[in-house]
């Protein structure tokens, strides 16, 4: 299609309960969507760049001004039937992944609208259900979290992912497994721990844990792989891949034995099934984590967690554990034994709410062609 049109919107809205990760606490989102028209179709897409410069350099407001001065005008009036045509475009762009992302993407959206074929099928995926885990945060007090993880597993979640950080590992793990000695339990540590504290996580190990996400500095692989030789648990690297290099570098140094993908970290879903391919190649079983996302980011990771070596529960849950109200209709719904049906209606597979979306919106900047 020629692009016409790229509207940009930041929408504000409050979490359900606050979430928490080792650099900080979320109550409310500000969540950034991007629509791109032409030729009567109009794809959307989210950037999941958080409100802070905490878990990635980019945020919010980086992602703003690059988009709006920057990566939009370089799509404006340009013809682009694929998705995966739009990196090229926007290649100049040093970095800013997230926001590259929410363009792409929207592009995808309308690619697969335009073949009238269901995104999922279209980025190459095969599976019809995808399992779903859930990433739980540091709460108040361990009663509130043993609370959180009960009503999880009630909910059929086949995963359990714990926050952690210095202070808030050890003695919760030695609680929630006298609780449960055998439920899927993983950590993610976003970061919290440097290599001086490797006899601190080889602690972890007595827990029978599926990885630690995320051990070590968020922009480092190399001494990822010198921790793994010393633990017995599984390292998932989350920040430190942020393209398929990247990848192949933790495959070829056994910097970690899963990755997270996460299709905003990455710079869109081309990056991201090349992630996959190289991981797949590599025997690393990946999953898609979850950027606290409003609907459309999160139909859009259940097309992407359709790929075939997506076979590790992701963090991509139902709507209801986040918002009162998504932005989205049917909102992503999760079954009892923990599964997310995929959708076979062309396109994303869920309709965009845009009178809500219009009354959550609090800033809107609209480019044109021409
Ligand atoms: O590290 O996976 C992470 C949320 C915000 C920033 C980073 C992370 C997370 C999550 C939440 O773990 C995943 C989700 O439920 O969307
Ligand atoms: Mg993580």
């Amino acid at each position: 299609m020629k692009i016409e049109a790229i509207t940009v919107r930041e929408l504000q809205v409050p979490l359900v309960h606050f979430f928490e990760t080792s650099f900080g606490r979320t109550y409310s989102r500000q969540i950034l969507l991007v629509t791109v028209e032409g030729e009567g179709l109009r794809g959307w897409g989210e950037c999941v760049a958080g409100e802070n410069p905490y878990y990635s350099s980019e945020w919010i407001d980086s992602a703003w001004p690059t988009i709006t001065r920057y990566l939009a005008p370089a799509l404006i009036g340009k013809t682009v039937t694929q998705g995966r045509e739009a990196p090229a475009f926007m290649e100049k762009v040093r970095g800013h992944r997230m926001a590259k992302a929410a363009l792409e993407n929207a592009l995808w959206d309308a690619e697969a609208q335009a073949k009238q074929q269901p995104l999922w099928k279209l980025l190459g995926g095969t599976r019809r259900e995808v399992p779903c885990g859930v990433s739980i945060g540091i709460q108040d007090s361990h009663e509130q979290l043993i609370d959180k993880i009960a009503t999880e597993l009630a909910a059929g979640y086949r995963r359990i992912k714990l926050k952690v950080k210095p202070g808030w590992d050890i003695d919760v793990l030695e609680k929630v497994r006298a609780r449960w000695a055998g439920i899927t339990l993983s950590v993610d540590a976003n970061s919290a721990y440097t290599l001086d504290e490797t006899e601190h996580l080889r602690n972890f190990d007595q827990f029978n844990l599926l990885m630690i996400e995320q051990p070590l500095w968020n922009d480092e692989i190399h001494y990822h792989a010198r921790l793994q030789k010393m633990l017995r648990t599984a390292i998932c690297l989350d920040e430190s891949i942020e393209h398929a290099r990247d990848a192949a570098f933790a495959a070829e140094s056994g910097a970690c034995r899963i990755i997270n993908i996460k299709v905003g970290r990455v710079g869109g879903f081309s990056e991201a099934k090349k992630v996959h391919d190289v991981c797949q190649a590599n025997k690393i079983p990946v999953w898609c984590g979850g950027m606290l996302e409003s609907g459309i980011g999160r139909a859009h990771n259940l097309a992407l967690s359709t790929l075939e070596n997506f076979s590790l529960p992701g963090d991509v849950s139902a709507s209801k554990r986040y918002w009162k109200e998504d932005i989205i209709e049917p909102e992503v719904e999760v079954s009892r034994d923990g599964f997310i049906a995929v959708r076979d209606e062309p396109g994303r597979g869920y309709r965009v709410r845009e009178d809500l979306i219009e009354k959550l919106t609090v800033k809107k900047g609209v480019l044109r062609a021409g």
